[in-house]
């Protein structure tokens, strides 16, 4: 800006513009339309500083916000038009809401004098994101965009949220010349200077904690994404007490799967040593995490809890804690380190790590029978032996979403990004798209299953248009798979309405511009995954799986395996396959024995 006329000529979309590249925004995940024609105008101009990419589906640009966040730690942005546009934004912002992503969503209303009249798209998107948002404002002219920006990126990254900005679109037109700003407004009132914070809980809460971690001798630690960026703090705190490591699936990449101090998942997806660990422990040290299956957890009563959150009002969410800290994780192990005495007594730790070892190898057995259909879990184990040590993968949800937490190993340099508590179908690929645009040197991979893969499949057009050299395994049951299992073991019903139509997902990709590629026989697998890996392109490989290997619980559980008898008795087709799969590993530990 040269001058203060140039400064007063600019629109409102301008003025909005300009105040996102202020707020170190640089992607805008979106689709034009005539709602949002001035702001598309705006980007257009200043395309040197900030980046637009152009979606096929407005939900997929609010979970690619969502993913910009979780990878970079930045706001991520979508933009969207008014009405069906901003419609379409919802389920990617609950994502960012439940795992508390900073995003900004901008939409588009209709003439400011027109909106609420029922004209053409009048959707009252402020009041429609209300639930969704931390911060939605209409913005009501060019001298109301500063503040207005600024308050929903403090939003978003204080609140860690949502926030939304709706702007009519004769608004984004006028400049800030033509319309007087009030004379309370004084302008450059609001500063932009993002201040770092360093949170501590108290000493005493500390010394209490460490206290309780002291007497404690059976410790179990569960980790999630607060934890991301404690590694070393983390291992340190395990070591002293002794105590493995269960990791949230959000916390995949806290610690490598392979690492002593780890028993890897927990949940439904997880393994019997975690489990094994829950059930025994005497103290739950929970860090960053508000894993949601309160089943899963110790006892109340069994083992006293003490939890590191960033969030006072997370403390004590899923599981009674005596001691709450409030703080960063990292800060906060660093500060309850130098307090923990080194436990002699060890045999519950190695406990654990006898048992990792066991699971471990049960798995990777377990997949090697030759031939096809593969056993689920084979694509995701070879998987996790050829990527990259930088990865960046992207899962979905579904029972691909399990076989990925448990066959395929997170090593040290991966990071592991998905729909978390929002649990959404369709999101692997859109997380993949944004982590390819924001790191385009490292190896991308989604994984889905093939109803979440054809929820977005349009997103394949955008991977060809950016030239996006992403990663995309489909795993292919042409099932709803998660929840047939579920219809079969938690309730004994033949499963319902889960077939899906097969896909033929090679000519698909194909169609889109990707090179496609099948495997079946599980002594194909590695060759296909290596070849598709090393294609310099964007590649999908449909895996195609045993169907009737049902979801695994990590441990046998009577009522489980009681339901799904019931619902083979009942009338289930595959009823002999099924009881077959059962006599296999590793259903046979998990499931049937
Ligand atoms: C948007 C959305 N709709 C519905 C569900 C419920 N749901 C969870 S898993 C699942 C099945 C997923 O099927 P698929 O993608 O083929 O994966 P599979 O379980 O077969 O591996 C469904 C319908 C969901 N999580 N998200
Ligand atoms: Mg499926």
């Amino acid at each position: 800006m040269n001058t203060r006329n140039e400064a007063q000529a600019r629109n409102g979309a301008e003025v909005l513009v300009d105040a996102l590249i202020a707020w170190d925004i640089d992607t805008v995940f979106g689709m034009p339309g005539d709602g949002i024609n001035g702001l598309m105008e705006a980007l257009r101009e200043r395309a040197g500083r900030i980046r637009f990419v152009q979606v096929r589906h407005e939900e997929s640009a609010a979970f690619m916000a969502c993913a910009h966040a979780k990878w970079t730690g930045r706001i991520g942005c979508c933009l969207a038009t008014t009405g069906p546009g901003g419609v379409h934004l919802l389920n990617g912002l609950y994502d960012a809401k439940l795992d508390q992503a900073p995003v900004l969503a901008i939409t588009g209303l209709p003439y400011h004098d027109l909106a609420d009249t029922f004209t053409i798209q009048d959707v009252d998107l402020p009041r429609l994101f209300a639930d969704v948002a931390e911060y939605s404002a209409r913005v009501m002219s060019p001298a109301h965009v500063d503040s207005v920006v600024a308050l929903a990126c403090r939003t978003a990254l204080t609140r860690r949220g949502v926030a939304h900005l709706s702007m009519p679109v004769d608004v984004q037109e006028a400049t800030l010349e033509d319309t007087e700003s009030s004379d309370r407004n004084v302008s450059g009132h609001a500063s932009f200077q993002p201040a770092g914070e360093r949170r501590l809980p108290f000493d005493a809460d500390l010394d209490r904690a460490a206290q309780r971690l002291n007497a404690a001798s059976r410790v179990a630690i569960l980790a999630g994404q607060g934890a991301l960026g404690a590694r070393a703090e983390l291992l340190a705190v395990a070591e002293a007490l002794a105590a493995p490591i269960v990791k949230a699936l959000l916390g995949k990449a806290v610690v490598p799967d392979d690492h002593p101090l780890t028993t890897g998942g927990i949940g439904l997806l997880g393994t019997r040593p975690s489990q094994d660990a829950f059930e025994r422990c005497d103290a739950l040290l929970i860090v960053g995490s508000t894993f949601p299956f309160i089943e899963y957890y110790p006892k109340p009563g069994q083992a006293v809890g003490v939890q590191i959150d960033r969030d006072a009002m997370r403390i004590g969410l899923r599981f009674p804690v005596e001691v709450g800290l409030v703080g960063d994780a990292r800060e906060t192990l660093a500060a309850l380190l130098p307090r923990l005495r080194r436990k002699d007594e060890r045999g519950f730790l190695e406990e654990a790590q006898r048992g990792a070892r066991e699971w471990r190898r049960l798995l990777h057995e377990a997949v090697e029978r030759p031939g096809a259909p593969m056993k689920p879990g084979r694509i995701a184990r070879d998987l996790g032996a050829r990527l990259a040590p930088d990865a960046l993968v992207a899962w979905d949800s579904g029972h691909n979403t399990g076989l990925l937490a448990r066959y395929c190993d997170a090593q040290e340099g991966q990071r592991y990004a998905g729909s978390g508590l929002l649990a959404s179908m369709g999101s692997a690929l859109p997380y993949a798209i944004a982590a390819q645009l924001a790191f385009p040197d490292r190896q991308v991979v989604a994984f889905a299953g093939d109803g979440g893969m054809t929820m977005l499949l349009c997103e394949l057009a955008t991977v060809g248009r950016y030239r996006l050299p992403i990663k995309i395994v489909v795993v292919r049951n042409d099932s709803l798979g998660q929840i047939k299992w579920e219809q079969m073991m938690f309730l004994g019903n033949v499963e319902t309405e889960c077939a899906l139509q097969p896909i033929d997902f090679v000519k698909i990709a194909e169609g889109f511009g990707l090179r496609g590629l099948r495997v079946e026989r599980a002594e194909d697998c590695g060759a296909v995954l290596d070849d598709a890996l090393r294609h310099d392109g964007p590649v999908l490989v449909e895996a195609v799986i045993d169907p009737n290997e049902p979801l695994l619980p990590p441990k046998r559980r009577e009522k489980y395996a009681r339901n799904l008898q019931q619902a083979l008795e009942r009338g289930t087709e595959e009823h002999e396959a099924i009881a077959q799969a059962l006599a296999e590993e590793p259903a046979r530990s998990m499931l049937a024995g």
